[in-house]
């Protein structure tokens, strides 16, 4: 007869989560390393008292907003390199579609996250609970249905008994490198206090392992037939390289043939900054060595990526009539995007069964060493850009560009950088030197304002021995700032390097190119009746973090020496020039300007618009 034990569903869902395994670096560690909880009527007598009991095993941290919270855990798989994840909690109602935008963020990305909101009573006697939001016309839809179009697998709860297979289905998607995302499970309120008699073999410990799947052989065959014809070969490193910790066969591989690399938002970081066939960033953030490649290239291996508008400059940057994408990449959707020849495999052993194939093959020696000279060229222009003021330029504030020069020479190659939304990405996306894989940090995937300190804590989470250094403009500091305190509170330190330019430089930038007014972003350009004058350093300090605002980038780098040696976290604050960014570099982006106005500046962008709007390519 099968042994039961007789649980709540709460009960059996953290016992269950706490048995799941994987193995890090040859060590067995469990695959949920915690769970991050604000309750409410919705969560707290049912699942937080099961997760009370699971407290040793399966750890409940407290954040100060849902979104934040999901936040850190999205950052923690990252970080992890997706072996490693997280649970959030909420109750039902307003705690849950906070943590709608997360979940979309988790979905763009590609990056496993387990939402566990509560939801209203299945059996409906007490309706409407206090929060639901009541469909006129559908019985069956609580806020919770704002999560189906962002979950790669969505389910309510409202049998104990059903926690069983939707769980496995859980543990399918959040473990699989193709299909991985966010998982909601909405658990109905009355149905986390039923008990039923669960099998004991359910709670069973189980170890997870990576799948790698190889490539199919006809794929793989036309793949090695069409780059073994290219004379102007390129590879496009995704994040994908990252996640599958790829690094090692993509550099024997591009140093056997003699092909370049460029990097994504997401991929950066996949080769050391320093290799000589990296050419780094790629795209509208991306330095001048990627894209002059990418517009002759005529055979691009796009390794792990989304191929989204950055990198390929909204398909006006590859310029070659005669190109050929092959998509190297674990999930067909991605694979066979802009008529790729598809390869569907693990980015590991897919490069390393192309390098087989391609033995003997060498890109024309001429495109190498073009490409080399063109990186060494960047590398000038970038130096000049990162490089201490100019004492005597007179320029009043220093550029963002500047900042990351200061952070970069004071906190090195080794330290953990992460940003997400503003001037930032685009500047560290160029200029910033990566060491090693996952260094990087970018969540540009969503460009998500807000995930930059709640991002930091979660990356120091799963990276305890790492210095992590947050880039924040001052609007995306506004936005959430609150799991500041929260790393206070739990003992993770993180650097988070404030630039202040006084409202929403990037936009305010995009305005003026598209012929826009300056209108609404740049705190001066709104309407208000009292200019603010924020003290981040003062707010920061009534959080719990060390603190201090710095004059001049001389005085950031010794304030982020002292930084690194303090035991809690710090915030740095600098003022910054809101006009400038790196010319140097990048590619046309496709924003859509106004095709009739009465203003002659938008008229002129429009023209303009209209110019690089033939430059695309689509379908050819
Ligand atoms: C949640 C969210 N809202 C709006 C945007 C659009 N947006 C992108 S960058 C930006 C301004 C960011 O300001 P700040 O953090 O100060 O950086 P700066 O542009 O000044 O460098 C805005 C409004 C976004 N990416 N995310
Ligand atoms: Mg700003």
């Amino acid at each position: 007869m099968t042994k039961t034990i007789r649980l709540t569903m709460a009960q059996a869902l953290t016992r269950f989560l706490s048995n799941q395994m994987t193995i890090v670096d040859g060590k067995k560690v469990p695959v949920f390393a915690g769970v991050w909880a604000i309750f409410g009527h919705g969560n707290v007598a049912g699942l937080g008292e099961a997760l009370y009991q699971v407290r040793e095993e399966l750890p409940t941290y407290r954040g100060h907003n849902e979104q934040a919270m999901a936040h850190a855990a999205i950052s923690f798989a990252k970080a992890s390199f997706r072996r490693r994840m997280m649970a959030v909690t909420s109750s039902v109602g307003p705690g849950a579609t906070n943590m709608v935008t997360a979940a979309a963020l988790a979905h763009v990305n590609r990056l496993p996250l387990l939402l566990l909101p509560g939801d209203v009573f299945a059996n409906r006697v007490p309706d409407p609970v206090l929060q639901q939001v009541e469909s006129f016309g559908d019985g069956t839809v609580s806020a919770n249905d704002c999560f189906r179009p962002v979950s790669r697998y969505f389910d309510r709860i409202t049998r104990p008994e059903q926690i069983i297979p939707a769980l496995a289905r859980a543990m399918a998607v959040l473990t699989d490198p193709a299909e991985c995302g966010p998982v909601t499970l909405a658990l109905c309120q009355d149905v986390q206090a039923e008990a039923y008699d669960y099998p004991e073999s359910f709670f069973e410990e189980r170890v997870w392992t990576q799948r790698r799947p190889r490539p199919d052989r006809d794929e793989l065959a036309a793949a090695i037939a069409a780059l073994k014809s290219a004379k102007k070969p390129l590879v496009i490193a995704g994040g994908g390289v990252i996640y599958s910790q790829a690094s090692k066969e993509l550099a024997e591989f591009v140093e056997a043939a003699g092909i370049p690399v460029c990097e994504t938002q997401g991929g950066k970081s996949s080769l050391p900054d320093m290799h000589p066939l990296n050419m780094a960033a790629i795209g509208v953030t991306g330095t001048s060595a990627a894209n002059r490649l990418a517009q002759e290239a005529d055979v691009i291996v796009a390794v792990g990526t989304r191929l989204q508008d950055f990198t390929t400059g909204s398909w006006a940057l590859f310029q070659n009539s005669e190109k050929t994408f092959i998509g190297l990449n674990v999930q067909p959707f991605d694979a066979t995007k802009h008529r790729a020849l598809p390869l569907v495999a693990d980015a590991k052993e897919g490069l390393l069964e192309l390098a087989a194939g391609l033995q003997g093959y060498k890109a024309p020696a001429s495109w190498t060493d073009n490409a080399k000279s063109g990186k060494a060229e960047w590398q000038r222009a970038a130096a000049k850009v990162t490089g201490l003021p100019n004492p005597l330029a007179n320029a009043a504030l220093p550029s963002d560009a500047q900042v990351i020069g200061a952070v970069q020479r004071a906190m090195g190659s080794e330290a953990t950088v992460l940003h997400a939304a503003g001037g930032l990405p685009g500047e560290m996306h160029k200029l910033w030197q990566a060491g090693a894989p996952g260094s990087y940090h970018a969540e540009y995937g969503f460009s998500c304002m807000g995930y930059e300190i709640a991002g930091g804590l979660g990356a120091k989470m799963a990276k305890p021995n790492d210095e992590v250094v947050v880039m924040i403009g001052d609007g995306s500091y506004l936005m959430l700032n609150s799991e500041i305190a929260t790393s206070v509170m739990l003992g993770q330190k993180i650097n988070i390097v404030l630039l202040d330019n006084r409202g929403y430089g990037c936009i305010n930038r995009l305005q003026m190119e598209t012929g826009g007014a300056n209108f609404n972003n740049l705190l001066k350009d709104t309407k208000h009746e009292v200019l603010p004058d924020i003290d981040f350093a003062a707010h920061a300090r009534s959080l719990g973090a060390i603190s201090e605002k710095v004059a001049s980038i001389a005085e950031l780098e010794s304030a982020l020496a002292r930084a690194k040696q303090n035991d809690r976290t710090t915030v740095v604050v600098i003022d910054t020039d809101p006009l400038i960014s790196t010319e140097e570099g990048g590619t046309w982006w496709d924003v859509a300007v106004p095709e009739v106005s009465a203003r002659p500046e938008v008229n002129a962008a429009r023209k303009d618009y209209e110019e690089k709007l033939r430059l695309q390519r689509v379908g050819d």
